[in-house]
């Protein structure tokens, strides 16, 4: 039975994450994407799994989640980190918090930067670190109450403290690349290797990165766990 599979939207370059317990068949879903839910549902039926619970890394700005179908079809819980204004999750995620799925725990570890909500989750010898740290890059910070100095005290207190071997899965990658490790991270990450928190954050201040696409209607509805509304069609 599979224990982890991994998603990719080429739209927004997402990366999703499918982790089951091989004993009880109890699953979780990390950063679904809304355009993939009918693949999931299926993939979960195929390999026998139940949905227990639906977790976000953060409020994306860049895809509409998949939680709202995925919560309809399936009766899974959904969570997110506390801080980002979505009360509308089955659960708001603080430091510590350990979420259970069969025999199988996920800790959450705040990574705030790219958003003061997000999270980072820790399962077994891997991360998901959402847009905290990506490979090679790392999140932008500069909209949706983003911190460049948050960031780089994030990745460096929460997330290179960890051992160089522990697998780094981000939330999105726009290279083609799907896995790396702290060490590597640590080592030869461009934006981080060898920069002090001054320099990072004024390499962040000066990106210039064009905005996400789908941003004026990624991020009313993600505020809302997926759920679409009129009012964002009549004022987009
Ligand atoms: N062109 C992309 C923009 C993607 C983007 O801005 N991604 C955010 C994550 S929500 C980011 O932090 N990117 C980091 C980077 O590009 O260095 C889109 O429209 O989706
Ligand atoms: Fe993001």
């Amino acid at each position: 039975m599979i224990l982890f599979h991994q998603f990719f939207d080429p739209t927004s370059c997402t990366l999703s994450y499918l982790l089951a317990d091989p004993v009880t068949g109890d699953a979780v879903i990390i950063d679904s994407v809304k355009e993939h839910v009918g693949a999931y549902i299926t993939f979960l039926q195929e390999q026998e799994l139940q949905l227990a619970w639906i977790l976000e890394t953060h409020v994306h700005a860049d895809h509409i989640t998949g939680s709202a179908g995925l919560r309809e079809f399936t009766g899974a819980r959904s969570a997110i980190g506390t801080g980002g204004g979505v009360g509308c999750a089955d659960r708001l995620l603080n430091d510590g918090d350990t979420l259970v799925f069969g025999n199988q725990v996920i800790r959450v570890i705040p990574t705030p930067g790219h958003t003061p909500g997000c999270v980072t989750y820790h399962w077994r010898d891997r991360l998901f670190t959402g847009d905290a740290l990506m490979i090679g890059g790392c999140g932008r910070t500069d909209f949706q109450g983003g911190d460049a100095g948050t960031l780089y005290d994030s990745i460096h207190d929460r997330l290179f403290t960890l051992a160089d071997e522990t697998l780094v899965y981000p939330g999105h990658d726009y290279r083609g690349a799907r896995v790396s490790c702290i060490g590597q991270e640590k080592e030869s990450n461009p934006r981080l290797a060898g920069r002090s928190r001054q320099e990072f954050i004024e390499l962040m201040a000066n990106l210039d990165l064009p905005r996400p696409n789908m941003m004026d209607e990624a991020l009313p509805a993600n505020l809302r766990c997926g759920r679409i509304s009129a009012m964002d069609v009549h004022s987009a």
